[in-house]
C-alpha cells in the first residue's frame, strides 16, 4: 500500500493484511447484531498504479481502458499545467506536481494525491458504471452506507488550465469545486439509495476552501445529494472562545438551512485534537462541544480515550502524508503488545501505559467513560439531538447554548473561572468534565450565573 488503503487494486476485495471478505461479512454481521452500523471507505477519485484497469489503460494509447484515466501530452520536461499533488512524500516538504510523465506511453497522468494513484476519468461513462457496480457490490453484503473519498474532486475542469498563481502552491484536490460534480453526486445517491430499506447512508469528503461551497453538497431539496458533507474548518480552528463561536456561527448559518452539519474534531489524516488544544482537560471540554452541537459528531477511533498523537521517529514514518502521528494503534490493555497479536509498525502513543482502554474501562472519571455519558445523554434527549440552538450570555471565554427548551452546554475555554447566564429554571449537572460523576445540584434552582472552572465543559437538564 502507497496511501494505506486509499490506493485501491481491487474495489471488490478485501487486503489479506486486513484479513478477507468472509471476515468483513462476519464483522457486518456481528455489528448488526448488536445493533450498529457499518459504512465503508469508498475511494472513487483514483485508483491504485496496480489496478488491473490501470495496467491496461498504461499499456498502449489505443487501449481500450485508456479513457478511463486522464492523459494528456508532453513535453516530458513540463508538466501539461501547474497544478500540485497533494502529498510531499515521507520526509519532503514541497508538494510535487499532479503529473507524471509515462515513459512507454509518452503522455502524463493526472494524479491529485501519489503517482501510485491515478485519477479516474468520471467524464467517461464507462468509469461511472464500473464504479457504481461497486457500490452495488458493497449494498449486497450489507453495507449500511459509504464516506465517499475526496467526493467534491471527481469532476475536472474542461481544459484543465492553469490555476491562477496565487492558487498555484495549493494540493488542487484542496481546490476543484466544478458543477459537474453534482450530476455524478446525483448518481452515486440513486445508486445507495435504490436498495431496499434500512436506507443507507451517503456521507462525503468535501475538502474545499469555504463552509458555503461545504453546504452546496447536500444539494437542493428537490434534488438532494450526500446526506452529510464533511466539514474540516472546525477542525482546524484553534481553541478559542471567539474562533470557536464564529465558526459554530457559519456553520448553522451556511448548512442547517440546507442540510445536518457533520461536526469532526479528529481523523486519520490530521493530528488529533488532544495534541493540537495541548491538554487531556481541554480535550474533554471539547467532548461536550462535539456531541452538543445541532448535527452529526463524528469520532475518531482513539479520541475517546483521549488519546495524542504518537512521537513518530523519522525511521519509522511510513505515510507520504505526514500523518503518521494520529494513526498510532489504539493501546487496548496493559501488556506489552497492549491487546495486540504483533508488534505494530508505529509507535504507541504516549497515553498507552496508564490510560490504556481496560484501565480507562474501570475508571468513572475517565475520558472513556466521559465519552459514553455523553453518548447515552444525547441518545435519550430529543432536545440534543434536534432541539433549537441559542447562544446564551456568558463570560468571554465561556461558550455557552440551550438545546430547546431543557438543555444547556457550556464550555470554558480560558484557564481561569468563568461563568453562563442559565435561563430560568431548576437545572442539574448531567455531566461535567471536572465535576464528580453523576447528578450534582448546582448552586442555583432558579436560573442565574453558574460559575464555570477552568477547562471545564458542562452539560445541564433541567429539573422542574
Ligand atoms: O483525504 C483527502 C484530503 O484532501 C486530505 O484530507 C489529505 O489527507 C491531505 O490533503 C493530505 O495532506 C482523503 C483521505 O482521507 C486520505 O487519507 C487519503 O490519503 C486521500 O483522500 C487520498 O485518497
Amino acid at each position: 500500500m502507497a496511501d494505506f488503503g486509499y490506493d485501491v487494486s481491487d474495489h471488490l476485495g478485501v487486503d489479506p493484511l486486513f484479513g478477507s471478505l468472509g471476515d468483513l461479512d462476519a464483522l457486518i454481521d456481528e455489528a448488526h447484531g448488536v445493533g450498529l452500523r457499518v459504512v465503508l471507505d469508498w475511494v472513487p477519485n483514483h485508483t491504485s498504479d496496480r489496478h488491473p484497469w490501470f495496467v491496461e489503460a498504461r499499456s498502449s494509447r489505443a487501449s481500450a481502458k485508456r479513457d478511463w484515466y486522464i492523459w494528456a501530452d508532453g513535453p516530458p520536461d513540463r508538466p501539461p499545467n501547474n497544478w500540485k499533488a497533494a502529498f510531499t512524500g515521507v520526509g519532503g516538504t514541497a508538494f510535487p506536481p499532479a503529473w507524471t510523465w509515462d515513459e512507454r506511453t509518452e503522455q502524463w497522468y493526472l494524479h491529485l494525491f501519489l503517482a501510485e494513484q491515478p485519477d479516474l476519468n468520471w467524464d467517461n461513462p464507462e468509469v461511472v458504471e464500473a464504479m457504481l457496480a461497486t457500490l452495488r457490490f458493497w449494498l449486497d453484503r450489507g453495507a449500511d452506507g459509504f464516506r465517499v473519498d475526496v467526493v467534491h474532486a471527481l469532476a475536472k475542469p474542461p481544459g484543465l488550465g492553469d490555476l491562477p498563481p496565487e492558487l498555484a502552491e495549493i494540493p488542487i484536490a484542496a481546490l476543484l469545486d466544478e458543477p459537474a460534480v453534482h450530476p455524478l453526486i446525483e448518481r452515486i445517491r440513486e445508486t445507495v439509495k435504490a436498495v431496499p430499506a434500512p436506507e443507507r447512508v451517503l456521507i462525503g469528503e468535501t475538502v474545499l476552501p469555504s463552509v458555503d461551497q461545504i453546504a452546496a453538497y447536500y444539494g437542493s431539496p428537490g434534488r438532494p445529494e450526500l446526506d452529510l458533507a464533511f466539514n474540516f474548518h472546525p477542525l482546524r480552528t484553534r481553541w478559542d472562545a471567539s474562533a470557536w463561536r464564529r465558526r459554530i456561527d457559519e456553520v448553522l448559518t451556511a448548512v442547517a438551512p440546507r442540510g445536518w452539519p457533520a461536526w469532526v474534531l479528529s481523523n486519520h489524516d490530521n493530528p488529533r485534537h488532544r495534541s493540537r488544544y495541548g491538554s487531556l482537560a481541554r480535550a474533554r471540554a471539547a467532548a461536550v462541544l462535539l456531541l452538543a452541537l445541532p448535527g452529526t459528531p463524528f469520532l475518531y477511533a482513539g479520541e475517546e480515550l483521549g488519546l495524542s498523537d504518537a512521537e513518530v521517529p523519522s525511521g519509522r514514518r511510513v505515510d507520504p502524508g505526514g500523518r503518521d502521528g494520529c494513526r498510532a494503534p489504539i493501546p487496548w490493555d496493559g501488556g506489552p503488545l497492549h491487546g495486540w497479536a504483533a508488534e505494530p509498525w508505529l509507535p504507541w502513543p504516549p497515553e498507552a501505559a496508564a490510560a490504556h482502554a481496560a484501565a480507562q474501562e474501570a475508571d468513572q472519571g475517565s475520558t472513556l467513560n466521559l465519552y459514553r455519558r455523553l453518548i447515552a445523554l444525547r441518545r435519550g434527549s430529543p432536545s440534543l439531538l434536534s432541539g433549537r440552538f441559542e447562544w446564551l450570555g456568558s463570560s468571554r471565554e465561556v461558550l455557552a447554548w440551550a438545546r430547546g427548551e431543557d438543555r444547556v452546554a457550556a464550555v470554558n475555554f480560558g484557564a481561569g473561572e468563568g461563568w453562563v447566564e442559565l435561563p430560568p429554571g431548576c437545572w442539574e449537572t448531567a455531566v461535567s468534565t471536572t465535576r464528580p460523576a453523576g447528578p450534582a445540584p448546582t448552586p442555583t434552582s432558579a436560573g442565574g450565573r453558574l460559575a464555570l472552572g477552568a477547562d471545564e465543559g458542562i452539560l445541564l437538564r433541567r429539573v422542574d
